[in-house]
């Protein structure tokens, strides 16, 4: 099958456009038509998402998928058009073009906007060999799909990558892999497989999700700078176009058709402690006893493979591990928990009940003739669970009871592309069947979604083992869609200033791509990090969506006492910030949970119309109120920041700055560049070493007020279990305006049933040159200070489901 894995040229000469087609039926939202032996769907699923099928040779249509979450959308009001030469679907915000001969497919938005338009000359359509049967093509006619790009247009997205966030120029290959260390811009594709373009054209952005869950590849604009390509190897063409308009809107279509990120339990957004492997319990006491010690917030501690016996899953090495129990539950008494890595392969070994059941009830994956399929990883020679088989996600589900009943809070899913030794960091050969729910696979078929399939296993398993519990599931590999199952973290990077600097076009595009719950390894994982390494590592680190320091087995220590002052204290610094930022964070991961926005997110995303923006990839916005400038190069403290539209006040220092503006951040270690949105603000917890230590009070608001209106949001809920979703959370929209020197604070009335246990909610307001002339509380007196050296005022205010309005005169 070795044909079927090499690069394809865009243009084959196998490959045939569909021609003419008639329609042969429609209904509300859907036309059929066939062109030659394939039958083409065009659907409207709602008035901004599209979707097109095509099914060679009598294959029926059918758009079930790892990556879809939502298949029934119910009726979407479209009024069709119909001409001897085109027909055309429109919604309330877009339109789709068909144009019947030969067969091309374009859209436009509501504006007239043309997007994802087919390409005149190659269109859609399939590529066969001329002699093509079982062995020369095994996995059948390969889709192709042609599209034009249009002025301006420029792509994003595509999910994990490496280099920077733009992708216009590229070659992208979807094909999950444990790829070597190094992780530079020459290496394409990595763990995970998103195939998912995310475009901007002036201003106006789109999607594209081309659905096949074996081999993609994209050309975006590469060969010719005019035309996108997007083929897959064997099975239909199914693909989704999201019109847009806004960034948000595409997000928002795209998470409701491939999956929400679950709400997270809240101490997994507190920091976490790994390493390949901490070997012991005393080793893991020892890393707990330095964290509380040494006053450095941390929630999370990770067991990797050498917890296990020889390696098989679902056990404890008794020698190492003697007493998890007891460990586990002195360790919650410290406030921390502790996740544990689960590798896909199951140890072939007649004494392992984990094997012995997988194998009797026939739960791995077969060769070719029948046999159990096996290959070498940590444990020796395993077999591989077929995650495709309901019976076997549910078993392995249950599985992980062995980790949960000793207090196991989370799992960690590695290896899972899936990666194996023979030869070394391979993958299984497409020709291993996967016999499924009596609909059985060739590995090529669905490899990339093998991950995301073991994810959704373990998040399951986890749901049904605790289920008032949030699951926290990590996942290395997966496909479209995954971030409903797990999050993602970035796998194997290296302790390098490079990988520091790409985190961030890494981490947004993952945002873009739906992936929001993702985070890369703190310090790096291969290589040794150094003092100043880590320190700037951690200054971004802190503002990850997931922030987990972890180093490979064999390098220098990395926690973060281990290189001495001045890198400890700023690793205290920064997470002690992460932890006072965590009821900002948490509102934002409510935000994303309810609508895809991305919480580590590209400036592009709420500044679309500054094309400025679609290259400042060494910058992010943390929600929309923070934007946060790292330094990612060793021996520098100055740096050039972008600060788009709107009104900036500088963390550190105070210091005000208009945008839009270019300007250069001195940065000395410990003050990475960080910037405040005036009048949004930013709720604060106090200082806690660890999440569970106390309720969020005071609650403080950060605000830097300054002429203009602007509002944010506070979510609040139990930080876990599902309460939330029969109405027990606390939101409440805060604005602030500021008008002629006098600035307006308005916190709208608390919405929801939860009720936060806290006494004092405060406004911190900074910037004011001076004392104000007059603070009032819902046109009362108010309890409040100022402090001159910081030019801050505080205000104290009580608890109160009720809208509480704040004046104060400068
Ligand atoms: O072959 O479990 O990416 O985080 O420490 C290496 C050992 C397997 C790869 C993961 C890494 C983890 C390591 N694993």
């Amino acid at each position: 099958m070795a044909e079927i894995f090499e690069n394809p040229p865009q243009i084959d000469s196998n490959y045939e456009p569909l021609g003419a087609a008639e329609l042969v039926d429609h209904d509300g939202g859907s036309l059929r038509l066939k062109a030659g032996s394939t039958i083409v769907e065009v659907s409207a699923l709602a008035p901004d998402l599209f979707r097109v099928g095509a099914f060679p040779d009598g294959s029926t249509p059918g758009y079930d998928s790892e990556a879809i979450a939502k298949q029934e959308w119910g009726t979407v009001e479209v009024s069709m058009e119909r001409s001897d030469k085109e027909i055309t679907l429109s919604t309330s915000a877009a339109t789709a073009h068909v144009s019947l001969d030969p067969l091309r497919v374009s859209f436009a938005d509501a504006s007239g906007r043309s997007l994802a338009a087919d390409d005149e000359e190659f269109g859609m359509g399939f590529s066969r060999r001329p002699d093509a049967d079982v062995f020369t093509q095994p996995l059948g006619p390969s889709p192709r799909l042609y599209k034009r790009r249009e002025e301006g247009e420029r792509y994003f997205g595509c999910g994990e990558r490496t280099s920077g966030l733009e992708k216009t120029g590229s070659h992208q290959i979807f094909w999950n892999v444990d790829p070597p260390l190094g992780h530079t811009a020459s290496f394409n594709n990595l763990y995970t497989s998103i195939p998912f373009v995310f475009s901007m054209t002036k201003g106006r952005a789109h999607g594209l999700l081309f659905d096949d869950p074996g081999r993609i590849e994209f050309d975006l604009a590469l060969e010719d700078e005019d035309r996108s390509y997007y083929g897959a190897e064997g099975g239909n063409l199914v693909y989704y176009v999201f019109c847009g308009p806004t960034p948000g809107d595409v997000l928002d279509r795209y998470t409701e058709l491939t999956g929400r990120t679950p709400m997270p339990p809240l101490w997994s957004l507190g920091n976490q402690q790994c390493r390949y492997s901490y070997m012991d319990e005393d080793e893991v006491r020892e890393v707990a006893r330095n964290f509380r010690e040494r006053d450095i917030p941390c929630d999370v501690i990770h067991l990797d493979i050498h917890y296990m016996d020889g390696y098989r899953v679902f056990t404890w090495n008794e020698e190492r591990f003697p007493e998890p129990e007891k460990l586990m539950s002195e360790l919650r008494e410290q406030g921390f928990r502790v996740v544990t890595i689960v590798d896909p392969g199951v140890k072939v070994d007649e004494n392992y009940p984990v094997y012995t059941e997988g194998h009797e009830r026939d739960l791995f994956c077969k060769t070719g003739v029948g046999e159990e399929y096996h290959n070498a990883v940590w444990p020796g020679i395993c077999a591989f669970p077929d995650f495709t088989n309901a019976e076997t996600r549910e078993w392995w589900g249950a599985n992980h009871s062995a980790l949960l009943d000793v207090g196991v809070a989370g799992i960690w899913c590695d290896m899972n592309e899936p990666s194996l030794f023979i030869p070394r960091q391979s993958t299984m050969p497409g020709d291993v069947v996967h016999p499924g729910d009596d609909d059985p696979k060739f590995h090529a078929q669905i490899h990339n979604a093998y991950g995301s399939l073991m994810a959704r296993a373990a998040r399951a398993g986890l749901l049904k083992l605790r289920p008032g519990e949030r699951p926290f599931v990590i996942t290395r590999a997966g496909y479209a869609g995954l971030q409903r199952h797990a999050m993602q973290w970035t796998g194997d990077n290296s302790s390098w200033w490079e990988h520091l600097w790409m985190s961030m076009p890494q981490l947004q595009n993952l945002g873009l791509s739906g992936v929001a719950w993702a985070g890369v390894d703190i310090g790096g994982f291969g290589g040794d990090a150094n003092a100043e390494l880590l320190a700037r590592w951690a200054e971004f680190g802190a503002f990850q969506p997931f922030c987990r320091n972890h180093t490979a087995i064999g390098t220098r220590r990395q926690e973060p006492w281990a290189f001495g002052e001045p890198c400890e204290s700023v690793y205290r610094k920064m997470m002690k910030l992460r932890q006072r930022l965590l009821p900002y964070l948490y509102s934002l991961f409510e935000e994303c949970h309810r609508t895809g926005a991305p919480i580590l997110r590209p400036l592009l995303f709420e500044y679309p119309e500054d094309e400025t923006t679609y290259t400042a990839d060494d910058e992010f916005l943390l929600g929309d109120a923070l934007l946060v400038a790292p330094i990612t190069r060793s021996g520098i403290e100055h740096r050039h920041v972008y600060l788009p539209r709107g009104c900036w006040f500088h963390y550190w220092t105070g210091e005000r700055f208009d945008g839009p503006a270019h300007v250069l951040a001195h940065a000395p270690l410990g003050q990475p560049p960080l910037y405040v949105k005036a009048n949004t603000a930013v709720p604060m917890a106090p200082d806690m070493a660890h999440t569970g230590e106390g309720t969020w009070d005071p609650l403080t608001l950060l605000l830097y007020p300054t002429a203009g209106a602007d509002e944010s949001v506070l979510y609040e809920d139990a930080g876990d279990g599902f309460d939330y979703e029969d109405g027990e959370y606390a939101r409440r929209t805060v604005s602030c305006e500021e008008a002629a020197g006098s600035v307006t604070v308005r916190l709208s009335e608390r919405l929801g049933s939860f009720v936060p246990q806290r006494q004092e909610l405060r406004l911190e307001l900074r910037g004011f040159g001076s004392a104000p002339e007059s603070v009032e509380v819902n046109g009362e007196g108010a309890d409040s200070s100022y402090d001159e050296e910081t030019g801050t005022v505080i205000v104290s205010l009580g608890e109160t489901e009720s809208v509480i309005t704040v004046e104060i005169v400068r």
